[in-house]
């Protein structure tokens, strides 16, 4: 009797470099979804057995890795700029500061990990010594951005990775071996709650494309009351949200961190998502997921690719309210432990490691 040869692929440990966000320090809470990306993926690929470095601007911390903090002027948001918009390298730009140091060190490294949604990594991919790869975090925002992105996606062979294929398609003409890799989330920081009767949720920075009046529009349709966290960034679509639904019961809870966080959302009967963009991948929505809570969205961007509709929330016509009020009646047919148990299976920190380890393996491995 033979048994086949089992290969077992026994991975060396890699050095991994992080080289992070240009726009905010690390905690900061300007980065947005890239910082809790970082840390949880920090956490992940240590517990794989890698060791992470990260280079980041001045005032960044981070557990589970050591930080190389460079000082220099952030970066203005790519959210904050025009399609046409041409890059722009700030004077005394800390995007310059954090890739001169970076390439000064890249021998101690295996691979080099960029975060940030810019140029200038990018255009250095075919100068780095060191397998350099890019997770994107947003669609498609500017034409500059969109060419060189696509262009290094077919230049090196798994250089580009995403979080959802949606996001994916914003980039017209990117290469097919674009990794698309979810994302993934720290199990421990989000606390069950089966409760089915609770309030309504919304979790987001309080600004338009959040589509604020649809989710206000909600609570005041279906009568129940709505919690909402994250940052005022704009506090006039708020106050006109609440002047166009004068009965809606809305309590504003400001902005929390995650651990914070992970304590009360899983009081809501429901988690509602009416983004107006293409959301890359939505964060708020694993997060809800794991405290037990159902969520609600239009079927539009990275949230389409995680919901199951009808077995972990519901998907329904975009911009369409009264299909949000009628996935509102229907939350009681929803398990809340499923809800939980399909972020343990494919949105928790180690499965989203497991992956990105893979991508990084497959991005060595070549040599373009
Ligand atoms: N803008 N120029 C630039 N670079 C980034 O890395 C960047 C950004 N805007 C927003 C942002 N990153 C993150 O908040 C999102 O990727 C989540």
């Amino acid at each position: 009797m033979s048994f086949p040869r089992i290969k077992a692929v026994v991975l060396k440990p890699m050095r991994i470099a992080f080289a992070s966000t240009p726009v905010g320090a690390i905690g900061a809470g300007q980065g947005g979804g890239v910082e809790t990306t970082i840390q949880s993926l920090a956490n992940g690929l240590a517990s794989l057995g890698h060791s992470v470095e990260i280079y980041a601007p001045l005032g960044s911390h981070a557990s589970n890795a050591n930080v190389h903090q460079v000082q220099g002027t952030l970066q203005v948001s790519m959210q904050e700029v025009s399609r046409t918009e041409p890059i722009a390298m700030t004077k005394g730009s800390v995007l310059v500061g954090l890739w001169d140091l970076i390439q000064q060190q890249q021998d101690r490294f295996d691979v080099i990990i960029n975060f940030a949604y810019d140029w200038l990594p990018m255009q250095l991919t075919s100068l780095m010594r060191t397998p350099t790869v890019h997770l994107v975090s947003m669609a498609s925002l500017t034409d500059a951005m969109d060419k060189i992105i696509i262009s290094t996606s077919h230049q090196h062979k798994f250089a580009v990775a995403m979080h959802t294929a949606t996001q994916s398609s914003t980039f017209v003409g990117v290469s097919s071996n674009v990794r698309i890799l979810g994302n993934g989330i720290e199990l421990g920081n989000y606390v069950f709650n089966s409760n089915t009767n609770g309030p309504l949720g919304f979790i987001g920075r309080i600004s338009p494309e959040k589509g604020i009046s649809d989710v206000v529009a909600v609570a005041s349709r279906t009568g129940l009351p709505l919690q909402m966290w994250g940052l005022m960034q704009d506090d006039k679509c708020f106050s006109d949200a609440l002047a166009e639904n004068p009965l809606a019961d809305v309590h504003y809870n400001g902005f929390l961190t995650t651990s914070e966080l992970g304590q009360v959302i899983g009081e809501c009967r429901g988690l509602l998502v009416a983004s107006k963009w293409v959301e890359a991948f939505g964060n708020v929505v694993i997060e809800a997921m794991a405290c037990g809570v159902p969520v609600i969205a239009y079927r539009r961007g990275g949230p389409s690719e995680i919901i199951q509709d009808g077995l972990n929330g519901f998907l329904v016509e975009p911009d369409n309210i009264n299909s949000l009020v009628s996935a509102v009646a229907r939350l009681e047919t929803i398990s809340r432990a499923k809800c939980r148990e399909h972020i343990v299976n494919y949105h928790s920190v180690n499965a989203f490691a497991q992956r990105v380890e893979d991508w990084l393996v497959a991005r060595c491995a070549t040599s373009v």
